[in-house]
């Protein structure tokens, strides 16, 4: 049981198809004690049988990380219920629709001010409310995306808060290291969820990532969840400020593998759609 003994907070689960909910299974099989969050009450349905799965019915909590007063209210209620934690997930991003397709150039302020404050300022501000609660050998996790190092279709503005999501986990991972605190971040392949729903053509790039990664493969939340587990563990208690690809290995490819038939025709057609 290697996180027996260990407590913390998960945001970001929607449903079980949420990369949290993969990280919150891993977790709990390996004996942590989980306190969940819900952005707002038409999720609370979803979330709460989610938490009772994890023997957690006592440990639900409203948190809309755009409200500041909520991540306070988030701070007090674990206090009182769960005391000291060991570990904080945020598995959370949000940009307006506008921002994940069509020209880059055309976002708004407002949409982009609203991405970065959901997707990026939350975990600076998670963090520093919640560290009063945080243990001297305790781990915070993020989830990012290729996105945010290279260009990705349709990725547009999360691209760029996701870039700047990287770097707040490598300034936060420094800054916190004298408190005993680690921050990393995992990069994780695309999975079908809620929140990918909302990229444009996201099926191809799932069937892009499985025809062009090493493993041939794309990534489940189990897997996420595993590799999450492991990074809020003591197994990785050397690990802070990384950027850990949870993606098949999709990220050190740097042109496609393809083979020609006897023709020298490519196997794999520009446009990848014979994959
Ligand atoms: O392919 C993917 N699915 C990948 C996701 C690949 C790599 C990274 N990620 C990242 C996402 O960008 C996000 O940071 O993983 C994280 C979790 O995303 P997910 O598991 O793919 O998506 P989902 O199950 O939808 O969970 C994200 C949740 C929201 O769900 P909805 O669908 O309602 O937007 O983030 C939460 C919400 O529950 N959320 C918020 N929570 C608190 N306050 C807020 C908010 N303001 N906005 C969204």
């Amino acid at each position: 049981m290697i996180m027996k003994g260990k407590k913390g907070v998960i945001l970001g689960v929607a449903n079980n198809k949420s990369i949290a909910y993969g990280i919150a299974k891993a977790c709990a099989e390996q004996g942590a004690e989980i306190a969940f969050t819900y952005l707002n009450d038409s999720l609370k349905k979803r979330v709460e049988p989610i938490a009772s799965e994890f023997g957690s019915a006592d440990y639900v909590y409203p948190c809309d990380v755009s409200k500041p007063e909520e991540i306070k209210a988030l701070k007090e209620s674990i206090e009182k219920d769960m005391g000291q934690i060991d570990f904080i997930v945020h598995s959370i991003a949000f940009a307006p629709k506008e921002g994940l397709s069509g020209r880059f150039m055309d976002v708004s302020k407002e949409a982009f001010d609203i991405a970065m404050d959901i997707s990026v300022y939350s975990l600076i501000e998670v963090t520093r409310e919640l560290k009063p609660l945080l243990s001297d050998k305790s781990s915070v996790l993020t989830l990012s995306y290729y996105g945010g190092v290279k260009y990705i279709p349709n990725y547009n503005l999360m691209g760029v808060a996701k870039a700047a999501l990287e770097m707040t986990t490598k300034y936060l991972a420094e800054d916190l290291g004298q408190d005993g605190i680690r921050v990393n971040a995992i990069s994780a392949g695309p999975i079908k969820t809620l929140a990918a729903a909302g990229i444009g053509d996201f099926r191809f790039m799932l069937k892009w990532n499985e025809a062009h990664s090493p493993l041939k493969k794309n990534v489940t939340t189990d897997e996420v969840g595993n590799s999450g587990m492991y990074l809020l563990s003591d197994l990785s208690s050397a690990v802070t400020g990384e950027i850990h690809y949870v993606d098949c290995g999709y990220n050190i490819m740097g042109m496609p593998a393809v083979e020609f038939d006897e023709k020298g025709k490519p196997s794999i057609a520009w446009n990848g759609t014979d994959k």
